[in-house]
């Protein structure tokens, strides 16, 4: 139920004389973030145990996930390890990357717009 204070949600000023009648839904304004999917990329080269490890440290996954997480990537070429808002998606691309690179192995790590 409206009641005077709800004036603006009918498009009214709460002055006398000024009410335009119009009414407008409200809705909750709560802008959903963009969500970014963040891919590792198998490769020849990087040992299964630093990929493991990777997942651990950068992801947080268990033993367990990592585990798995790394041979879908090693059987299938590419899999996920998360879901994330742009920034915090970017970091860990960022993360993988730098210490796959001074580890010297190709991993490659990648993201995409959910
Ligand atoms: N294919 C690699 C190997 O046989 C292991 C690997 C898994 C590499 C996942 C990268 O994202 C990767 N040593």
């Amino acid at each position: 139920m409206l009641g005077p204070e709800d004036d603006d949600r009918r498009g009214n000023t709460g002055r006398p004389g000024q009410e335009t009648g119009t009414v407008t839904k409200t809705r909750p304004k709560t802008k959903r973030p963009n969500l970014y999917r963040v891919l590792l990329l198998n490769d020849d080269y990087t040992p299964m145990e630093f990929v493991v490890l990777v997942l651990q440290d950068v992801f947080n996954k268990s033993r367990e996930d990592a585990m798995r997480i790394m041979l879908h990537v090693h059987q299938k070429g590419v899999g996920e390890c998360g879901v994330y808002p742009y920034e915090v998606a970017e970091t860990k691309v960022t993360r993988v990357m730098d210490i796959a690179r001074k580890n010297q192995h190709p991993l490659q790590c990648v993201m995409e717009k959910q």
